[in-house]
């Protein structure tokens, strides 16, 4: 380890049950938390972190969701801790990677982005990490310059992320771009397209696309010898709960203007665009939000053993 990294790594607790898998190689999938602080409604929030570590441990890996409590960096939740960050929704702090410091040095309690999520699992030693959507390029971005801390993150830290693509909260061809300049490659798992969340496809064409779980895992594993960053697998929302692709753009539309109407700015614009959609679906949206990160940390537990038998 750097030097950095020992001095960071005494902010960081991994789970006993974590833990105890990482020393004897076993497969362990991290899995964020701004979802259930920021990105669902309670209850919804909780059923699905209770059920992506349900779902993960159904396919033989053990499960770490990431998030930051009383100032201290946690890889692996207990139960109680899980309730209480669902109960405390939008009452507590939305962390990105730059957040981390400011939070844990005022004993602070946050849910984890993305990018916060891969930087801690990389400190715990976490190889791969499963989510919902990204964040990316928003719309408009050419004036607002609102990019992700998620894409840098990406380019920078060696964790591999399955995610359903991204929502058209987003433009989808530039956060792909963003993408291509950072170095970071993106792999359609059984896609040709990169996914947009409640849809299939998006229209935009992938350049890697891999068909099976160990294939995966060698293509982490070489993208972690050739460095610096993480990789991306983008694993499109089942079929049987993907929405009408016309209709939702409609609603997220509607969304984007009433953000920009209403001045919604930073940090603030993610988790208000998810909020709205919620509404203006009556909820039909959450179901599909479900069953694609569900979905997402099926195949990142696969991987995740592919990964510790190679
Ligand atoms: N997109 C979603 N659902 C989410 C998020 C994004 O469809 O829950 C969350 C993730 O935690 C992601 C974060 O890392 O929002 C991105 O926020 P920002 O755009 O502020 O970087
Ligand atoms: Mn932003």
């Amino acid at each position: 380890m750097r030097f950095f990294e020992m001095t960071i790594a005494r902010l960081l607790d991994v789970g006993a049950e974590a833990a105890a898998a990482l020393a004897d190689k076993r497969s362990v999938v991290a899995l964020e938390s701004t979802i259930i602080t920021h990105g669902m409604p309670f209850p919804q929030n909780l059923e699905t972190a209770l059920m992506l570590e349900e779902t993960v441990r159904a396919n033989g890996a053990i499960p770490a969701t990431v998030a930051v409590v009383e100032g201290r960096l946690k890889a692996g939740l207990d139960r109680e801790t899980l309730e209480r960050l669902a109960r405390l929704s939008g009452g507590v702090v939305k962390a990105s990677r730059r957040d981390l410091s400011a939070v844990a040095a005022r004993n602070g309690t946050a849910g984890t982005t993305v990018a916060a999520t891969m930087f801690v699992a990389a400190l715990a030693g976490i190889e791969i990490f499963a989510t919902g959507g990204i964040g990316g390029v928003h719309r408009g971005a050419a004036e607002t310059f609102d990019i992700s801390a998620d894409l840098i993150e990406l380019s920078r830290t060696k964790v591999a992320v399955v995610c359903a693509g991204a929502k058209s909260i987003l433009d989808i061809a530039k956060t792909l771009e963003f993408l291509e300049s950072q170095g970071v490659p993106v792999i359609g798992y059984r896609c040709d397209e990169f996914p947009a969340f409640f849809a299939r496809s998006s229209g935009v064409k992938l350049d890697h696309r891999c068909d099976g779980a160990h294939d995966l895992a060698r293509m982490i594993r070489l993208q972690q010898d050739i460095g610096p960053g993480g990789l991306l697998i983008a694993n499109p929302i089942p079929e049987s709960h993907a929405l009408d692709a016309a209709s939702i753009e409609a609603r997220i539309n509607e969304a984007v203007v009433e953000a920009k109407a209403q001045g919604v700015g930073q940090k603030e614009v993610t988790p208000f665009l998810l909020r709205r959609i919620v509404e203006l679906t009556d909820g039909r949206s959450l179901e599909a939000n479900m069953a694609l990160v569900k979905n997402n940390a099926v195949v990142a537990a696969q991987v995740a053993i592919e990964l510790s038998r190679l």
